[in-house]
């Protein structure tokens, strides 16, 4: 089977194209823009920006892929509310290339389009764990990009009958991911503490907020198994369904270390709107893969925090 990873340098892309090569046996391409690296040398790698869809239309015609993983994004919420534009833009402009790059194909491969939980905003308490079928109110830019990038994807499933299977992923963290987001923040700052680097103090924002955490590499196993198995125009949570607070995961990495830390609530950190609690619901999910997850949250948290201590 061939792969192509759009957006394939990135965190979730690190790991997929692990998972694609080793545990699955196909074969990769991937997509980077032009100042990136990539590790990996079994792979074909591209420079492509998806904001010029000729090029997206060459590569497509030259890779041919049976399967083709959309991760290309802005993917900070944070970013999404410094730089809208470009969040629009990547998300939404860039999205609707691929796509309509697709349709241009004399062949119809599966694609996977990757939501975001963030796309239900204002989860209402009776609305817990949140099905697909809920109403989304998105909450901030990059929700707002996501859930407009998956009702695009279901207009061309219908409209052309393309192989479109769509996500809403909830908070997927592990090692190597930035440190724009929280575990990641969370576990380089007690790194650098342990280090001498930084005081120790730990900077935090909104620590009430509840989301629901996988491991990166649980979710990129659900990915592949859902491009080849899900139904399309169809969209599915990929979560865990337990949601965690964020001082819960705060609690979690501090105690795993054996510095004396004091907590300080950072105004920078905080965001203009937070969802209070996103938690999924993924019995959908449950009913086209067989999946469970091989990480549990402790076990990702002990990963990350190495992984930091060893940078
Ligand atoms: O922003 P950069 O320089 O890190 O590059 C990102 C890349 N990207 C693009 N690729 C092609 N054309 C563009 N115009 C463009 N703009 C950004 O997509 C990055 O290398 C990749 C996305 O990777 P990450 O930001 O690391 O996201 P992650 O965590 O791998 O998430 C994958 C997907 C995204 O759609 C997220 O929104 C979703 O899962 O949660």
């Amino acid at each position: 089977m061939k792969a192509l990873i759009i957006g394939g340098s990135g965190f979730v892309g690190y790991y997929l194209t692990d998972h694609l090569l080793h545990d699955c046996g196909w074969s990769v391409s991937i997509t980077k823009l032009g100042n990136e690296s990539i590790e990996e040398n079994n792979v074909n790698i591209y420079n492509l920006d998806i904001l010029d869809k000729k090029s997206i239309v060459t590569l497509l015609k030259e890779v041919r892929p049976d399967y083709i993983f959309h991760l290309a994004a802005q993917s900070s919420v944070l970013l999404s509310w410094k730089n809208p534009a470009l969040t629009v833009d990547v998300n939404i402009k860039g999205s609707v290339n691929v796509l309509d790059a697709v349709r241009e194909l004399d062949y119809k491969p599966h694609i996977l389009l990757i939501g975001s939980g963030e796309e239900y905003g204002h989860i209402q308490p009776d609305e817990i764990p949140i099905k697909e079928s809920n109403h989304i109110r998105p909450g901030n830019i990059y929700a707002a990009t996501k859930a407009c990038q998956n009702m695009i994807g279901n207009i061309y499933a219908n409209a052309y009958q393309m192989d479109i299977i769509m996500v809403r992923a909830f908070n997927h963290i592990g090692p190597k991911q930035s440190p724009i987001f929280v575990v990641a923040d969370f576990c380089k700052q007690v790194a650098e503490i342990e280090k001498g680097l930084q005081e120790p103090v730990i900077r935090v924002g909104n620590l009430s907020a509840k989301r629901d955490f996988t491991d990166v590499r649980d979710v990129v196993r659900a990915y592949s198994l859902l491009i080849q198995k899900g139904k399309a125009g169809e969209v599915y949570n990929v979560g865990s369904g337990i949601s965690v607070s964020i001082n819960k995961i705060l609690q979690m990495i501090l105690s795993y270390s054996s510095m004396d830390i004091k907590i300080l609530q950072d105004k920078n950190k905080l965001r203009p709107v937070d969802v209070p609690i996103i938690e999924a619901d993924v019995s959908k999910l449950l009913k086209v893969i067989n999946w469970t997850r091989k990480y549990a949250l402790d076990l990702t948290i002990q990963d990350t925090l190495e992984y930091w201590r060893g940078c």
